[in-house]
């Protein structure tokens, strides 16, 4: 099967800007190990102990053990010619409460492990919330409590006063699509609700955290401040007028509610009409505060979605069918040119000079270690399809400044728990042992400097 692949990329550094950035990015609770260093318990840990929502209630406990073998893992970063590393922070490691009082071992973790990346010579990009919400903040709702904005500040302020320095650039929240519509309407992920008027709250309360924190980065003069994207490219399953509301309205409630809110500050007409009951009074007081200006946007891009009017039911239910492009073990479809797609919108939306990263693309594969190597050709190809859009587009005069290999290592893919494998790098779950895929050599050779 990986015979009909190829063994090394298209591509190689020259082909881009000189100043082009290549990275790879990973996520605290997905490798850090939550038990070690005094971090509290958060909201993914309860989340995978409720029977039924992840494969054998596999939970971050341990992960990839990062707190302990970062140093390890940078190396990997380096050795692959990368120039950028993506990383965040866990809240609940920083403030065990969530507010109060911090835990200073977990701030001189961070202290050491940003330290580690410059000493590299990587830049080190920080997400300061990849989804573990600390648990007595969820206990008081989380992202459906509008103080939420309050304490996410406090918090980025104490880690940014350390970190700050050497950051080259910060995003506030990774995906906030995923914290408030996954995990507050479709309950997929912690804190896994199915209410309408929760996933509405959180859906403004993430942008109006997004907007105090990059308040306190720019205080804190801690690198470039951004604001990072999971985008979904949204067709229409059949030709009828039901599955071309319903794909317009997956594609308001994913895409255009964020980055009209960041862009315009406003929110879509069509989804307002369907989510504005549920919005929290004064809502549209926050609006300008949440379209203050970025220096960045980064776009997380994996697949399409082929949508349907979901039978019997009113928007905002909508049926997801699969159509018959090649998938990923997630069970996505590739499709590379919806990368170039959302380059170009929001190159157009945000005024076709702001520098945007690709800040996360890849994709699980069945990864097996055969006489100690991992054969991932299907990889390389899903990456360099996706690279060549990103050429396109950057031909087209889209701003794109980098691009975001997820992940390095193998991990806790949430509610898959172990079970699907994103990394560049193979991690064996029971040695913890790190083993480079021929993903990662074939990158190192498309890195490597000409002479
Ligand atoms: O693993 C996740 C990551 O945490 C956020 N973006 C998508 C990845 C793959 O599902």
């Amino acid at each position: 099967m990986q015979n009909s692949f190829p063994e090394s990329f298209s591509f190689h550094r020259d082909d881009f800007p000189a100043d082009f950035v290549f990275g790879a990015a990973t996520s605290a609770y997905q490798i850090e190990g939550r038990q070690f260093g005094g971090a509290g318990s958060c909201h993914w840990d309860t989340f995978a102990a409720t029977p039924g929502n992840v494969p054998r209630g596999d939970d971050g406990a341990r992960a990839c053990d990062h707190y302990h073998r970062y140093a390890e893992d940078l190396d990997l970063v380096a050795a692959a010619g990368l120039d950028a590393y993506r990383f965040s922070a866990s809240w609940a490691r920083v403030m065990p409460r969530g507010t109060g009082e911090v835990n200073v071992e977990g701030v001189d973790f961070y202290d050491r492990l940003v330290d580690a990346i410059c000493e590299r010579g990587l830049q080190p990009f920080l997400t300061l919330y990849h989804w573990e919400l600390p648990s007595p903040l969820a206990d008081r709702g989380g992202w459906c409590n509008a103080d939420i904005a309050a304490w996410f500040a406090d918090y980025a302020d104490v880690l940014l006063a350390r970190i700050g320095d050497r950051l080259h650039a910060v995003a506030p929240i990774n995906e906030p699509w995923c914290v408030a519509w996954l995990s507050h309407f479709l309950g997929l992920h912690a804190p896994g609700l199915r209410d309408i008027r929760a996933a509405t709250r959180a859906l403004h309360h993430v942008l109006l955290g997004h907007a105090r924190v990059l308040e306190v980065v720019r205080a804190r003069g801690a690198g470039a401040a951004g604001a990072v994207f999971n985008f979904e490219y949204a067709a229409p399953a059949d030709g009828s007028d039901a599955s071309a509301r319903a794909a317009r309205f997956y594609d308001g409630v994913y895409n255009r509610w964020f980055l009209e809110a960041v862009c315009h500050g406003a929110y879509p007409a069509d989804v307002l009409e369907l989510l504005e009951p549920h919005l929290p009074d004064g809502w549209q007081d926050d609006l300008a505060t949440i379209a203050a200006p970025l220096d960045w946007i980064g776009i997380n891009y994996y697949t399409r979605k082929l949508i349907a009017a979901a039978p019997g039911r009113a928007l905002p239910a909508v049926a997801e069918t699969v159509g018959d492009l090649p998938q990923t073990s997630m069970g996505w479809e590739i499709y590379p040119a919806g990368l170039g797609e959302f380059l170009r919108r929001v190159a157009a939306a945000s005024g076709g000079k702001l520098p945007i990263y690709v800040t996360e693309n890849g994709m699980a594969g069945a990864d097996e270690v055969v006489a100690g190597a991992i054969d991932d050709r299907a990889r390389i190809a899903y990456l360099d399809a996706h690279v060549a859009e990103a050429r396109r587009a950057l031909a087209d005069g889209v701003p794109l400044k980098g691009y975001f290999v997820w992940s390095l290592l193998d991990n806790y893919e949430w509610a898959c728990g172990y079970d699907k494998r994103f990394g560049l790098v193979h991690v064996d779950f029971d040695s913890l042992e790190r083993r480079p895929k021929r993903s990662w050599y074939a990158l190192r050779d498309a890195l490597r400097p000409t002479a």
